[in-house]
């Protein structure tokens, strides 16, 4: 099991401490989940607040965190004659929790016995049966913890120099899945078949994936995880997937490409605009930037792309006003990125990409936007623009009459089988400006097509 040093998770504690006082924290690692019997499990994927701060990626542990002293502990079981007989031995518990800082283990049975119900912090579960512990097993009847959410938000949010690397690690891993998706794609072949070659890719570098791989001829529908469809010369593929290492932490990255190998004109054309988005989106990247300026941004150019196309037309700000760029982008321009593909989602959007005073849109597109407030360094996030023409949407709004002085439909029924384009990078704020992580991978036209033109 790779672990950072004993000194990283002592410190991440030790930090953690000074911003939550009182009580004791508790920071549940997950359980295996049956998939249809309880012997045969999904799997494994240890909670990651709980790697954050005790690293160790196994099942059934609890860790407890004491702000008011030395004595962190970890409860869970060593593994008995039985579990060695079918699951083989592994480094004992007692060495795994050494390694992380911690002196002394105990039994989970002992939890109860260790913990006042009435002053513990902990982080809101999003497991049932996590639930169940905590107040039936445990007896907590207090709520979750804001502070104690608040408190790791604002540590996780900031990556340190380790961490980075991992991310880097997990996203030349996800290039490499990338690249053997557009060296596979072939006119004729089933959608699976590239899915195939993108999760040998995965497995050949120890890795999973951080998500369920999107890859699809029908990019126009944002998560799209049916691969049965045939593809065919003419079509643009969208391939949204990305790795985990194991240590967890997670690539993000999106690529559109012709099926056929070579772009159309008319795709081209969709595709440059989505290209200077995404550029022209990180290149605007540093410390105290908001991000929901720079997803306005990019729908500005969104839509002054697609005035030149003659598909809208009016005032580029009144456009970006009235949502209109929503109706070909409906999601955010990105989010945060780190141990989990959205990064502490579990903890709430409303703390992690959103700050006191800064309210959520209702606005088509805006309301999807996962991250809003500013930026500060070492936060990582996804950049990932998109234009989508979804034949279901346009129909509705043009029957509803909505933006009709802004839109050309008629003009619009031209691009209903267009699909979608999305690109998408992970990008790292630093002090100066920004760093795209992980070695680049092809997105102008030209490098993609020496790839998928071979
Ligand atoms: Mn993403």
């Amino acid at each position: 099991m790779r672990l950072f040093s004993k000194e990283t998770y002592r410190l991440r504690r030790e930090q953690l401490k000074k911003q939550v006082k009182g009580g004791q924290i508790l920071i549940f690692g997950n359980n295996e989940a049956p998939m249809n019997y309880k012997a045969n499990t999904y799997r494994f994927r240890q909670d990651s607040n709980f790697l954050y701060y005790f690293g160790i990626n196994m099942p059934g542990l609890v860790g407890l965190i004491d702000p008011n002293g030395d004595n962190d502990m970890i409860f869970g079981h060593e593994l008995t004659l039985d579990d060695i007989i079918w699951e083989g031995p592994v480094e004992p518990l007692s060495s795994l929790a050494e390694k992380v800082g911690i002196q002394t283990i105990s039994p989970l049975e002992k939890l109860a016995s260790f913990i006042h119900p009435s002053e513990v912090h902990y982080l809101p579960p999003y497991r049932g049966e996590r639930e169940i512990f905590i107040k039936e097993t445990l007896g907590i009847k207090i709520p979750y913890s804001t502070a104690l959410v608040k408190a790791v938000v604002a540590q996780r949010s900031v990556k340190s120099a380790e961490e980075l690397a991992e991310m880097a690690l997990a996203i030349n891993i996800t290039r490499e899945m990338h690249l053997a998706a557009m060296k596979a794609v072939r006119p004729g072949m089933r959608e699976y078949e590239v899915v195939a070659e993108i999760l040998k890719t995965v497995k050949s570098h120890n890795a999973e994936l951080s998500y369920p791989v999107i890859f699809s001829v029908n990019g126009q529908t944002l998560h799209n995880h049916y691969h049965g469809n045939l593809m065919q010369a003419g079509q643009l593929v969208l391939n949204d997937s990305g790795a985990e290492t194991d240590m967890a932490y997670a690539g993000d990255i999106t690529r559109t490409f012709p099926v056929s190998g070579r772009f159309t004109s008319k795709q081209k054309e969709i595709y440059e605009i989505v290209l200077k988005m995404e550029t022209e989106s990180i290149a605007s990247l540093r410390p105290g930037v908001a991000y929901r300026d720079v997803h306005l941004n990019a729908n500005r150019i969104l839509l002054e792309g697609l005035s030149a196309l003659g598909l809208v037309s009016g005032d580029p700000d009144t456009l970006v006003q009235e949502g209109v760029g929503g109706l070909f982008m409906p999601h955010g321009l990105g989010h945060s990125l780190g141990l989990d593909v959205h990064d502490m989602e579990d903890l709430g959007e409303e703390y992690v990409g959103y700050r006191e005073g800064m309210e959520r849109s209702t606005q088509l597109g805006l309301k999807s936007l996962r991250l809003a407030k500013e930026l500060e360094t070492g936060n990582v996030l996804t950049v990932e623009p998109g234009c989508y023409f979804i034949p279901e949407l346009i129909h509705k709004y043009r029957s509803e009459g909505r933006f009709a002085s802004y839109i050309n439909y008629a003009r619009l029924e031209e691009y209903l089988d267009f699909g979608g384009v999305r690109i998408e990078d992970n990008v790292a704020i630093t002090a100066n400006g920004f760093e795209i992580l992980g070695e680049p991978i092809p997105k102008t036209i030209e490098d993609v097509e020496k790839i998928t033109g071979q």
